[in-house]
């Protein structure tokens, strides 16, 4: 049998990296990064490399599957997909007919593959898209409209090219994104400078030239001094900030009292230190990323320190820069036509968002929306009923806080239906789920990837399912033909491709070389006298007139974070290389290279409540506790104690996963009131917990 080479996708994180898959007599023998794009250095991460032990396990939904006992139970009857799709279309039509098609919402996990769903549910009428990001970088994605007009993926982070990296709440090295990683190290190797500002001594910290233990939640304050330092000391680029910056004088009379002096007693870093470090980033000459953040939804101020981060870029002169945050090209700006969207086959539904945005909230970006107010909605009725809910590859009980009141919530739902290639804590507590064959059995739309260098790109299937689950195009087609809308129902993944190409110039057969069709030769990096900004003023805006409207600052006082009460510890997380969100912590492959969280504790504050490395201990909030590991060291802040979220299932069909562990987002009661009005995200950090040995 001849090896055969499919070019693909990953589907093990959001980040979605082209791959090339071998194949020999139907299995999957390899999995390496596509060599045609040379960033991926031919490698996957960790989880990518473990996709196929994803394929052969068994513990994931194998049939279309109808609730049988009380919700959140485990009982399940397995039905045909014909049976699925009945009920579902079914149930979805008794709620149109009730409630009008607003009564229906969808939620994704965001990316490029969307097309498809977003059309079957605007095809139905509803508004009420929206996709996980107020649980993950809507703050970022705010503030850079707020500052430039344009949302964060208009802007590229130009690693390879860069003098001088800071990272601040961004753990490169291990919330990987490999062409990013890639670019990132062949740029330390010549001379670039990073920065890591973290709570804890991250591996990314280590690989640092210099790192800034900084107080939990006291990066504004951080930020707002180095602010003030490249305005008192002139050190700004004058030309850049004269052409492109409107409202330097407000910047001017705000940043006042926040001097570096100021600013130590709230991050703990020594002003010289900080000064230092102004003046490295100036030596570098705008070839400077300051990373605004990914999963910024952590405090109340959190939008206003991408916002700040945005601000100082613009004061280096990082937006447009080589070797900064270059501006992306669309088809259109290369002169080439985009896809054809089926989405655009529906108008916009007339009904305003359950979620409020666009009438009750005028000053967020509409689009995705924002989840948490739409599952408000479902248990207010306000501003009508919702009552049938698709999470579509999205696990909300698991990424939300409070997953208790959000069970809570779905109570009142008529119909919650779940597609998804493994279980997870939605699924397991939906009407219907809908399994959807993981990536290298699957493949998608072909999407547009806008980027320095445009390109469209395509998930091909590797192998066929093992078990009887379908492809996106086919679950959504099988719901589409139910429900009248035979614009989405296709007998073929290649019709659909044809269709949404057509225009373009490109063939679908001209994916198969190498899984892309690139739009220009080459990079393109603007003219840095003519850069362009989306907003009303056409430049960089210190002073954003949607946030003042909506009666919030573009510019907002300090105010120090709390304090942890006597004996607490402020709950903190985030990711780690080998796991991807909840849903690799059963990956056998994953599971193996590390099955538990343990409790990142400071060594001082461990010794006071006698703890020691390795420890088995209690974590708790008022009545409710979760047992795990302690991780005793020197490399986190006192102040705070830290996880890997994703750990602690409870779900009796996940041998491996259950019961190891402990779940971030159970310690965080009340959770879902705790927005940012400003940037739109969770403030995921704002809970305290207590420790013991136990
Ligand atoms: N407490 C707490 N809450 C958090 C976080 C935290 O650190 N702590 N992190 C936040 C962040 S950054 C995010 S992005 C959200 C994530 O939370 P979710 O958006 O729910 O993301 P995933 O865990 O990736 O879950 C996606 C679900 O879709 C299924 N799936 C189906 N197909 C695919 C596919 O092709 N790719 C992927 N990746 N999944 C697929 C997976 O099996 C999984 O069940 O959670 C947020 N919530
Ligand atoms: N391996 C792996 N890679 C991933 C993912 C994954 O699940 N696994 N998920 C992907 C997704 S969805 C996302 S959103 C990104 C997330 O990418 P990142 O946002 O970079 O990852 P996190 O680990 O959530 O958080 C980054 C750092 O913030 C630090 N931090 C916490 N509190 C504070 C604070 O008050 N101040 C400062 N300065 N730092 C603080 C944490 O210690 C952590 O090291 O990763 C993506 N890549
Ligand atoms: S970063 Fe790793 S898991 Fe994520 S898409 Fe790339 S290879 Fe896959
Ligand atoms: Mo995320």
């Amino acid at each position: 049998m001849v090896a055969q080479s499919v070019f693909s996708v990953c589907g093990m994180c959001t980040v979605r990296c082209p791959i090339k898959v071998t194949v020999e007599d139907g299995q999957v023998t390899f999995i390496q990064g596509n060599p045609n794009v040379p960033a991926m250095k031919g490698a996957v991460c960790p989880r990518g490399a473990a996709g196929n032990a994803l394929i052969t396990d068994p513990e994931r939904p194998q049939t279309p599957l109808i609730r049988v006992g009380a919700r959140g139970e485990g009982k399940w009857r397995s039905v045909s997909w014909d049976e699925a799709f009945d009920y579902v279309a079914g149930k979805l039509t008794e709620v149109k007919d009730k409630y009008g098609a607003k009564g229906i919402a969808l939620t994704d996990r965001g990316g490029p593959f969307r097309d498809m769903h977003r059309a079957l549910l605007r095809g139905l009428g509803s508004p009420n898209y929206c996709n996980h990001d107020s649980s993950c970088a809507r703050n970022v994605q705010h503030a850079s409209l707020s500052v430039t007009g344009m949302g964060r993926k208009s802007m590229a982070y130009d690693f390879k090219n860069a003098k001088h990296v800071v990272l601040q709440l961004r753990n490169i090295f291990e919330a990987i994104n490999v062409q990013e990683v890639n670019n990132l190290m062949d740029a330390m190797e010549n001379g670039c400078k990073l920065t890591v500002i973290d709570i804890r001594a991250t591996i990314t910290a280590s690989k640092a030239t210099r790192y800034f233990q900084v107080r939990p939640g006291s990066d504004y304050a951080f930020n707002l001094a180095v602010i003030h330092e490249l305005i008192k000391k002139r050190l700004f680029n004058e030309k850049y900030v004269g052409r492109y910056i409107e409202g330097l004088r407000e910047l001017e009379q705000f940043i006042e009292p926040y001097s570096p002096e100021w600013a130590e007693a709230e991050t703990g870093i020594a002003p010289a230190e900080l000064r230092q470090f102004v003046r490295e980033l100036v030596a570098a000459k705008g070839a400077v990323i300051w990373h605004p953040g990914w999963m910024a939804a952590r405090y109340r101020d959190s939008f206003y320190v991408c916002r700040t981060a945005y601000i100082i870029n613009a004061l280096l002169g990082s937006f447009g820069a080589k070797g900064g945050m270059p501006l992306v090209s669309k088809p259109g700006d290369v002169g080439r036509a985009d896809l054809k969207a089926f989405v655009d086959l529906y108008p916009k539904p007339a009904d305003k968002r359950a979620d409020g945005l666009g009438w009750r909230y005028t000053h967020f970006e509409e689009g995705p929306g924002l989840a948490h107010l739409m599952y408000e909605a479902i248990e207010s009725q306000d501003p009508y009923p919702v009552k049938a809910y698709i999470a579509y590859r999205h696990d909300p009980l698991m990424g939300f806080p409070d997953p208790d009141r959000l069970r809570a919530m779905f109570n009142n739902l008529d119909l919650l239906v779940s597609v998804t290639f493994s279980w997870s804590d939605t699924a397991w507590y939906s009407d219907v789920v809908l399994p959807l064959s993981p990536y290298l059995e699957r493949e998608s739309v072909i999407a547009t990837k806008n980027a320095l260098k445009p390109q469209f790109f395509v998930r091909h299937r590797a192998i066929e399912p093992r078990y009887d689950s379908k492809a996106d195009w086919e679950i959504v087609g099988g719901l589409a033909k139910r429900l009248g809308l035979n614009e989405l129902v296709f007998d073929s993944i290649e019709d659909i491709w044809r269709f949404q190409l057509e225009g373009t110039g490109v063939q679908a057969k001209d994916f198969n070389a190498t899984g892309m069709v690139n739009l220009a030769d080459k990079p393109i990096y603007r003219d840095m006298d003519k850069l362009k900004f989306k907003t009303p003023s056409g430049k960089l805006e210190i002073i954003s007139e949607k946030l003042e409207k909506a009666g919030l600052k573009s510019l907002k006082p300090f105010e120090a974070p709390e304090t942890p009460p006597e004996g607490s510890f402020r709950l903190t997380f985030g990711r780690c290389a080998v796991h991807t969100q909840g849903h690799t912590v059963n990956n056998p492959l994953l599971f193996e290279q590390m099955s538990v969280n343990p409790l990142w504790i400071n060594s001082q504050a461990a010794a006071k409540l006698g703890i020691s490395n390795g420890d088995r201990v209690v974590v708790s909030q008022r009545d409710y506790s979760e047992t795990t590991v302690a991780k005793v060291t020197d490399l986190i802040h006192p102040e705070a104690v830290f996880i890997i979220h994703g750990f602690g299932h409870r779900l009796p069909v996940e041998s491996r996963a259950f019961g190891k562990g402990i779940a971030d987002q159970n310690f965080m009661r009340g959770g879902l009131d705790k927005w940012d009005r400003a940037g739109g995200a969770i403030a995921y950090q704002e809970h305290f917990v207590t420790v013991r040995k136990a």
